[in-house]
């Protein structure tokens, strides 16, 4: 269908270089102007940033999800959603938008044509506008063919009727319960699995099934490893109508308890096996869970990007709907299977170290023994993952010496992953053995065991998902490094498509920084995956570590436990027009004593022509964390006055922060033309050192 507005203009596609597995492609729609909302306050130091005001924010959108080979029409709702260039995706897809003839800032229509090879699971989308980006949009391909639920269906004598194949989308209101009739033949099976939580909806589905004569002959309300979404399996045993309800297990809903119900007979794996590949391998992964007779192995190419932390994989029988996709972790370590029978010492399998064993506890009180060689002094690590890959299991560890004595177990049963430290007193080996916690067993218990010396490593999380850098201007993100065993520095790079690059450090006593983008002057707007790397060099070598964003994410995901984990590098950057002014601060020392309080900045606004207007300048440091406190200690603050191009600011700093850079950026803010604006500072951070 055309574009409605008579300005449309569409501009062919940036089909960016192939990166960690994203593509996206921008269609311009020249929109309506909107009005900007208001100046934020000033943060209090150790919050992170106001977001950019002219970024578009989507509070709502429906559907979120559509059939692969089709055009999928999704309403969005929110702020700032005009001047709309097009989508950004963690999937190859084109985008239409069309804004809303009367409230374009506010609604637009997204019309996303899923390629028919499009990979099932759940993807990310953002709205990208010539201002901003937005925050991501968790969506969902499938292959099955879509039934709306007309939303009438909230008694037994309205229940909508079904047939399956197909996955059926709705929403789920607060005291209501929904019915559906399925006819099903005698010795027929299906599976009804329902992905809400899986997809960030709030809604804790429960599913009850009753045969024709309202007898309940199934029912789930959280399935083994599906994050409280309800799976039920079951073969007719006699042919007729059954009635199928849905509802939240608290009897809550509302307009965003979106959820797709999947119906029809095909495979529910709950994960991989093995649950991950060493990154550059090829490999069959075969699956865990129920349904999965007849389905083959699928063979594949592990790629070998740092940033790419998952893979979804499907299984299918042929000429069979596909079962919903399970992620494979991608890893660097070697990948074993457990070889079974291992109930015994004497039959405990042999592992080469460093390794990562994948095995099943695949009937009630299975226990593997494995064999590991040890040196005296060399710390080991002993680390079981399961939940946050699918698996239900609760893994108990212990480790035994070669006589067969209890040298450790994880004494804390719950604590997520398990994990055992071992100092060896001498060189030999010990037997490590993994069991069920609640001694449960069954295929879909799967679980893997990292074994590795103790060698340093970091891990490090972005505090938000996407960076927006004017052309031109300069753009911030704050990161949190977690440490292990490691007390150098870090030094970040960033790449977000061919105008974006990024960089920071952090030093050895520092746990929390920013890393700082800049965008080409001239740089066209639009959106890009953003890489950021975090690279560490240790004794054993240099080491690189893609940053996460795991807590955005799992907030994006409405406090999912474990989100997707393929989704956990899909950080964005945009590109914004350049706006009225940009700033530049210098501090008036490149190097600050330890315990040194007072430091000045002096900052500078450069001014576009027509730009006279009043500029508020504050600073804004990222949260405390371990021996880091927030690196302003009051509130700093002032402006620019009209027709003025600079102002100091005076900023008081606590007298225990680490050495490095100091981790404060400087904001201005300003309304021009009915518009609000926010711009970093374009800086060179002074540096903590130690002694005077
Ligand atoms: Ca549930
Ligand atoms: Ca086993
Ligand atoms: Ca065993």
């Amino acid at each position: 269908m055309p574009l409605a507005l008579p300005r449309d203009q569409l501009r062919a596609g940036h089909e960016l270089p192939h990166f960690a597995g994203l593509a996206i492609l921008l269609i311009t729609v020249i929109g309506l102007l909107t009005w900007g909302w208001q100046l934020s306050a000033q943060p209090k130091p150790g919050t992170l940033p106001t977001p950019n005001p002219q970024a578009p924010v989507v509070t709502s959108y429906y559907p979120p999800g559509g059939q692969r080979g089709s055009v999928v029409e999704i309403s969005l709702q929110g702020r700032e959603l005009a001047d709309a260039l097009g989508v950004l995706a963690s999937l190859p897809v084109q985008a239409n938008i069309v804004p809303d003839a009367k409230e374009p800032a506010s609604r637009c229509v997204v019309k996303l044509d899923l390629p028919k090879d499009s990979p099932l699971g759940v993807h990310a989308l953002r709205l990208v506008t010539r201002r901003g980006i937005s925050n991501l949009l968790p969506f969902c391909v499938d292959d099955l063919p879509e039934v709306a639920v007309t939303g009438n269906n909230r008694t037994v004598s309205e229940a909508q009727k079904i047939t399956p194949p197909c996955v059926l989308t709705g929403r789920i209101d607060a005291e209501a319960t929904y019915y559906f009739r399925v006819p099903l033949q005698a010795g027929q099976r299906v599976c009804f699995e329902v992905i809400a939580r899986r997809l960030g909806s709030p809604l804790d589905s429960l599913l009850v099934l009753q045969d024709a004569n309202g007898r309940q002959v199934a029912f789930s309300d959280d399935a083994p490893g599906l994050q409280r979404d309800a799976r039920l399996i079951y073969v007719a045993k006699s042919s007729g109508e059954y009635l199928l309800q849905l509802r939240d297990v608290r009897y809550q809903g509302g307009g965003n308890y979106f959820y797709r119900l999947r119906v029809g007979d095909f495979p529910c794996a709950t994960t991989t096996f093995p649950l991950s590949v060493k990154r550059g391998t090829t490999a069959n992964i075969t699956f865990a869970g129920p349904l999965l007779d007849g389905v083959p192995p699928v063979a594949l190419q592990a790629p070998a990007e740092p940033t790419v932390l998952g893979l979804l994989v499907s299984p299918q029988r042929p000429n069979a709907p596909p079962g919903w996709p399970v992620i494979l972790a991608l890893s660097q370590l070697d990948e074993v299977l457990e070889q079974e029978p291992n109930d015994s010492p004497e039959q405990a399998q042999r592992l080469a170290m460093p390794v990562a064993v994948n095995g099943r506890l695949e009937k009630p009180l299975d226990r593997d023994w494995f064999r590991v060689p040890v040196r005296k002094g060399q710390r080991m690590i002993f680390e079981a993952q399961t939940w946050e890959y699918g698996s239900p299991s609760a893994v108990f560890l212990t480790l035994r010496d070669v006589t067969g004595k209890q040298q450790l177990a994880n004494s804390n049963p719950m604590q997520d992953p398990p994990r055992l430290e071992y100092n060896p007193p001498a060189d030999g080996e010990v037997f490590l053995t993994v069991e069920h916690l609640q001694y449960s067993g069954g295929p879909e218990e799967t679980y893997r065991v990292t074994i590795q010396t103790a060698t340093p490593t970091i891990r490090v999380e972005a505090l938000q998902d996407r960076v927006e850098v004017p052309a031109g201007g300069v753009g911030i993100c704050f990161v949190r490094l977690t440490r292990t065993d490691y007390t150098g520095p870090v030094r970040f790079q960033a790449q977000g498509g061919p105008h974006l690059r990024g960089e920071g450090v952090m030093l050895g006593e520092q746990n929390v920084g920013v890393v700082f983008f800049q965008a080409e002057p001239k740089s066209p707007p639009g959106a890009w995956p953003l890489q950021i790397l975090a690279h560490a060099k240790a004794e054993t070598g240099e080491f690189v570590v893609p940053v996460t964003m795991t807590e955005p994410l799992v907030a994006t995901f409405n406090n999912l436990p474990y989100p997707p984990r393929h989704l956990l590098t899909a950080l964005a950057a945009s590109i914004t027009e350049t706006p009225p002014f940009l700033l530049e601060a210098k501090y008036g020392t490149d190097r600050l004593p330890r315990g040194q309080t007072g430091l000045e900045a002096l900052v500078r606004v450069h001014r576009q022509p027509g730009f006279e207007d009043e500029v508020q300048i504050f600073a804004v440091a990222p949260p405390a964390a371990p021996n880091q406190p927030v690196a302003l200690a009051a509130p700093a603050s002032t402006k620019i006055a009209r027709g003025q191009n600079e102002a100091k600011l005076a900023l008081k700093l606590p007298n225990n922060l680490p050495t490095g850079p100091l981790p404060i950026v400087i904001v201005g803010q300003a309304k021009h033309a009915g518009r609000s604006y926010q711009v970093y500072a374009r800086a060179t951070l002074p540096e903590i050192v130690a002694g005077k």
